[in-house]
């Protein structure tokens, strides 16, 4: 029997804001839990100093880059300046993870396993064996009640599309197209997942046991859930019209 294919060159991506408390102990993790990836903070000039800090740490360690942006334009928007800058740069797999400890990188090495055998891997709150631990029960019920709407009005049948600790092929964001993506805030998960399934891309899930922050400030509010709600009904509507893209 011949070897595994190997995956390629892998890349971390990290978007940050106001981080400060939260980016040296996550970089170090990522590099004990995955020491042959190198690691892209994506920072959207955080007022406490984050991208100052990550230049010093990138000073340190050559797998690590930073990218800074001149203002907060939102998480979907940092990711997409990340993928872009990471394409650039030849990765073979971008991965999407919070600065806040939420995704632990001690599970990146079994979602990168599963990417063997897929396009795209959702690390799922919401399957068989995953988790979350530390939160409130009303976040529980609006992220379950949220991903039951999502799979219900969008027919896609992910358990969590709003989960942000992903791996993806390189090949995933080429077909999607990235210049067709235009969600900026938190529904650009969901967006994303969207697009891998319709795009006939194999999306895995795998679970993963998700801790709540310990350290700095959500930036999660009503509003985004708003924002997120009513986006998923439109694009549920459009495609059960028949209407493909622009979606947004
Ligand atoms: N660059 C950048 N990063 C952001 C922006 N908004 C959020 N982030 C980062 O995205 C990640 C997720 O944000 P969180 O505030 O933890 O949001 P969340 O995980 O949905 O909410 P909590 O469960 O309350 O932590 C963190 O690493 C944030 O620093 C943004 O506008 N720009
Ligand atoms: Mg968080």
């Amino acid at each position: 029997m011949s070897a595994p294919e190997p995956l390629g060159a892998v890349v971390v991506v990290i978007p940050t804001y106001n981080e400060r408390l939260n980016l040296p102990l996550i970089v170090r993790r990522v590099r004990a839990a995955t020491p042959d990836a190198d690691v892209l903070v994506v920072d959207d000039a955080s007022p406490d100093g984050t991208g100052e800090l990550a230049d010093s740490l990138a000073a340190e360690d050559e797998r690590i880059r930073v990218l800074h942006r001149t203002a907060k334009d939102g998480l979907g928007a940092a990711y997409i300046a990340g993928f872009r800058l990471a394409l650039e740069r030849g990765y073979d797999v971008i991965v999407e993870m919070d600065a806040d400890g939420s995704h632990r990188p001690e599970e990146l090495p079994r979602l990168l396993e599963a990417l063997r055998d897929a396009d795209l891997v959702i690390g799922s709150r919401w399957v068989r064996g995953g988790q979350v631990r530390n939160w409130p029960l009303s976040r529980e019920v609006l992220s379950r009640g949220g991903n039951t709407y999502a799979r219900l009005v969008l027919g896609i049948h992910l358990h969590d599309a709003t989960a942000g600790y992903r791996a993806f092929r390189r090949t995933a964001l080429e077909k999607i197209g990235l210049d067709e993506v235009d969600s900026r805030g938190y529904c650009f998960q969901i967006d994303m997942a969207l697009r891998a399934v319709r795009a006939g891309l194999h999306v895995v899930e795998v679970p993963i046991t998700f801790v709540e922050r310990e350290l700095g400030v959500s930036k999660m509010s009503g509003d985004i859930v708003a924002e997120a709600m009513w986006r998923v009904t439109r694009w549920g509507v459009r495609d059960r019209l028949g209407a493909r893209s622009p979606r947004r």
